[in-house]
């Protein structure tokens, strides 16, 4: 497909290396890998030691497949590093630093160079392109400002495209919509939940949140569903698109989905190269990639970062490759299902946050306003699940005691669990106010 082709068909003029062919971005992908490890190599002890250690050395990458041979690097390297030992560059040259939270331990600490800010930028106007987003629409960011990469890194995205940036930030929601009515922006970025949030507090004011400016929302940072876009663009009468991203490759901005067949996002693989390998495995090695299609864990190697290289980073996230569609030379990423790390086990069943949205979204009766109750009864060893979730406001008890039994055995057939469902009145759990969390594990820590 040339530039002007896929130009005619959204409206918009795309950066070169979306429209070149597979076989120029390998090509491409080939040489920046190679110059990637040998940058890592040479820059940053801990990659030495690692591939040393493996018996691995840069040149050893003739073609795209022998990065299998080379060792992962997971957020414990990262953790060990703490703050900047994996920097690439003396402090000087770097312009930024993001950090994660935290709350299982020491922060990650990543960093960007002038340059690095400047791809990071590019790549996420590419995303907000794709996902409709143009040249002098109105933008309200509801990402959080600050360490988290929303924020600062779609802030960015936005000016680059040339938009107008309305910097709002997570939270304050009553003023969040104060600020949708009177400044009409044309889309939003914000998390999935989060957005919910506040087409929930409109209804409470009485707005519709149909009738809003908004066209666009570029939504991330969290898994969801495609239940969930329909229930968020039913409501707010716009086109949900998703992002991805996340801070140890860069930020928003590695993989965004185009609005024209919405059909997951594209990775953008001028910058990362990513495969696919069993998450529950440690081994490295060539054999331990899987193909395109298999579900498994997704890893990263960036091809371009200065400040922080990172060499087939271990997301955590569960996914699959696919074959480019929009943009046919990046492959896309399927929805994620979850992390490997906030899987539920109950009873040797393997159950994620997801599953449990797709189902209860299916049922009208009940919100998508829901949370998962991990208990261990005294004296007992079995582990219950209680999903509590909130009614529709529109619907009664009674109707919603039915919704609940239908939930339960829903979930007994698709996921194989039995749990509780306890329907709650509306508006009583507790609403997002960027990554909501939906686990809330109550069982005696052993
Ligand atoms: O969440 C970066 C980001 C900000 C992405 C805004 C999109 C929009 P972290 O805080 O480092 O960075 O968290 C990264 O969030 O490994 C996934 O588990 C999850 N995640 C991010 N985007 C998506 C998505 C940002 N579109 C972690 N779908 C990742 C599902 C996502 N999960």
């Amino acid at each position: 497909m040339t530039q002007e082709t896929v130009a005619a068909t959204t409206g918009a003029v795309l950066d070169r290396e979306e429209t070149i062919s597979r076989d120029e971005l390998e090509a491409l992908q080939l040489s920046r890998l190679q110059h990637t490890l040998a940058y890592a190599y040479d820059r940053v002890p801990l990659y030495k030691r690692k591939f040393d250690e493996a018996g691995v050395h840069p040149t050893d990458l003739r073609e795209l497949s022998d990065l299998g041979k080379f060792p992962f690097t997971t957020k414990e390297d990262l953790r060990l590093e703490y703050p900047f030992g994996m920097f690439a560059v003396p402090q000087h040259e770097v312009a930024r630093i993001h950090a994660s939270s935290g709350t299982t331990g020491r922060a990650t600490v990543v960093g960007y160079t002038k340059k690095d800010l400047a791809d990071w930028a590019k790549l996420v106007a590419r995303s907000l392109r794709a996902s409709g987003v143009r040249p002098g629409m109105k933008v309200h960011n509801a990402y959080g400002y600050g360490l988290f990469t929303g924020g600062l890194g779609a802030h960015a995205g936005a000016e680059a495209l040339g938009c107008t940036v309305i910097p709002i930030s997570g939270g304050q929601t009553e003023r969040q919509i104060t600020l949708i009515q009177d400044f009409k922006p044309d889309a939003i970025l914000s998390t999935p939940t989060y957005l919910l949030t506040i087409a929930d507090a409109m209804i409470k004011q009485g707005i519709d949140p149909a009738s809003t400016s908004l066209k666009y929302a570029v939504l991330g940072a969290e898994p969801w569903t495609e239940e969930m876009r329909h229930e968020l663009e039913v409501t707010m009468n716009l086109k949900a698109c998703d992002i991805y991203g996340l801070s140890e490759v860069m930020g928003p901005g590695v993989a965004g989905e185009c609005v024209e067949t919405q059909d997951g996002s594209h990775i953008w693989e001028d910058h990362f190269r990513p495969e696919i390998v069993d998450a529950f495995s440690p081994a490295i090695g060539v054999d331990s990639v899987l193909g395109d299609g298999e579900h498994g864990e997704l890893v990263f190697t960036s091809l371009t970062k200065e400040a922080l290289p990172i060499i087939r980073y271990r997301t955590k996230d569960l996914t699959r490759l696919l074959p480019g569609t929009a943009r046919p030379a990046h492959r896309r990423m399927g929805r994620i299902t979850g992390r490997s790390d906030d899987m539920i086990i109950l009873r040797g069943v393997n159950l994620f946050p997801s599953q449990i949205e797709e189902i209860a979204l299916r049922i009208p009766e009940l919100s998508p306003h829901f949370q998962l109750e991990l208990t261990r009864p005294e004296g007992q060893r079995m582990d219950r699940l209680t999903v509590k979730i909130e009614r529709r406001e529109s619907v009664s008890v009674e109707q919603s005691a039915t919704a609940a039994k239908v939930l339960q055995q829903q979930i007994k057939i698709h996921v194989g669990s039995s749990c509780t469902v306890d329907v709650v009145e509306p508006g009583t759990l507790e609403r997002s106010n960027g990554k909501l969390r939906r686990i809330y594990d109550m069982r005696p820590k052993a």
